[in-house]
């Protein structure tokens, strides 16, 4: 008590030698003006009052990705082959590849366990920047198999696998050799409520479900249409991945494409599907990745996504939905795009 008392006596008498020190160095200050109050004109509210301020530029912040380009990966900075653990109690993942070198080919079949996990979602990057994604579905025990479309040459596969307490990334090279790039991918993935969502490819002047304009399920899987110069096959479009359950992908790459104007369509095929399954198209073409939302696609029902116009390489992303189930058989029968 008697220490304390001391210091408080001490400190007591140092703060008032400051005070008259600051109180005898300060210059002779301006009277302060009176606060000028401007009222609040009534009813009036231009929302600007509860705008935040602008964050000031943090010099550690990482470069924004360029030209507003959407963010597809889920496991960002994370690129070294192999497994990454972040959390505790996390899944095992297995086989975990480093690297697959997967020949010729345009789509692989990724299989495997990643036991303990309750969610799992895939990210595929190519050198020349080409970027998808989606869900992986898991059976029991954590088991999955997807066929995932990969770019010609070097890729960058994640798989990602989550639970409770941890996120496992497994990072895998994957490597394609006699590839060309193609100058268009078009990529759908969905949800578990959609039942066979079926992608289309139309293009210039075409029509869907036309077998010779339109690459989808019928024309375009076991064989090709004839498009840009006739006879040659390496302008022709193909659907490399088709999928008839959930989830998907399904996949379309062209390279050469024609002067004009393409366009993107989906059908929710199956009449076992949900109303409300949602999904996205997403579009690599000529360096630009451009990621179109679909909502609550009802079975029988063709969301036209997108009009691509080459070679300007613009995208035009739609919301444009057409009830087709008055004239549904074996696909949309109506005349569209
Ligand atoms: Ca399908
Ligand atoms: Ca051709
Ligand atoms: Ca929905």
């Amino acid at each position: 008590m008697r220490r304390s008392s001391r210091t408080l006596a001490l400190a007591s008498s140092l703060l008032s030698s400051v005070l008259l020190v600051l109180a005898c160095d300060a210059p002779e200050a301006p009277p302060t003006p009176e606060p000028v109050v401007v009222p609040e004109p009534e009813g009036w509210d231009d929302g600007e009052d509860e705008a935040p301020p602008d964050d000031p530029a943090d010099p550690n912040d990482p470069e924004p990705p360029p030209d507003d380009r959407p963010v597809l990966d889920p496991a960002p900075g994370i690129e070294e082959p192999g497994v990454h653990d972040d959390g505790t109690g996390c899944p095992t993942v297995t086989p975990a590849d480093a690297l697959i070198e997967a020949g010729a080919v345009t789509a692989f079949a990724f299989a495997g366990t990643a036991s303990g996990a309750l969610a799992a979602e895939f990210y595929v990057r190519g050198r020349n920047e080409e970027e998808i994604a989606g869900e992986i579905p898991l059976g029991a025990g954590g088991s999955y198999a997807i066929t995932l479309p990969v770019f010609c040459g070097e890729n960058v596969v994640k798989r990602v696998f989550t639970n409770a307490s941890c996120a496992t990334t497994l990072v895998t090279e994957v490597v394609t050799t006699d590839c060309a790039d193609a100058d268009l991918r078009v990529t759908t993935v969905w949800d578990a409520g959609g039942a066979d969502w079926e992608l289309h490819l139309v293009k210039p002047g075409g029509a869907l479900n036309d077998n010779a304009t339109d690459c989808t399920w019928t024309s375009c899987v076991s064989t090709r249409p004839d498009w840009g110069v006739a006879g040659e096959s390496a302008d022709d479009p193909r659907k490399d991945v088709d999928w008839l359950g959930s989830f998907g992908p399904e996949n379309i790459l062209l390279d050469g494409l024609e002067a004009g104007v393409y366009t993107v369509l989906v059908e929710h095929w199956s009449s076992a599907g949900s109303a409300d399954s949602d999904g996205r198209v997403i579009i690599n073409v000529a360096g630009k990745l451009i990621v179109i939302d679909i909502e609550d696609l009802a079975p029988h029902h063709v969301w036209t996504a997108a009009r691509i116009h080459w070679p300007e390489a613009i995208v035009e992303p739609l919301v444009e939905v057409y009830d087709c189930s008055a004239n549904w058989s074996g696909g949309c029968r109506d005349a569209l795009p």
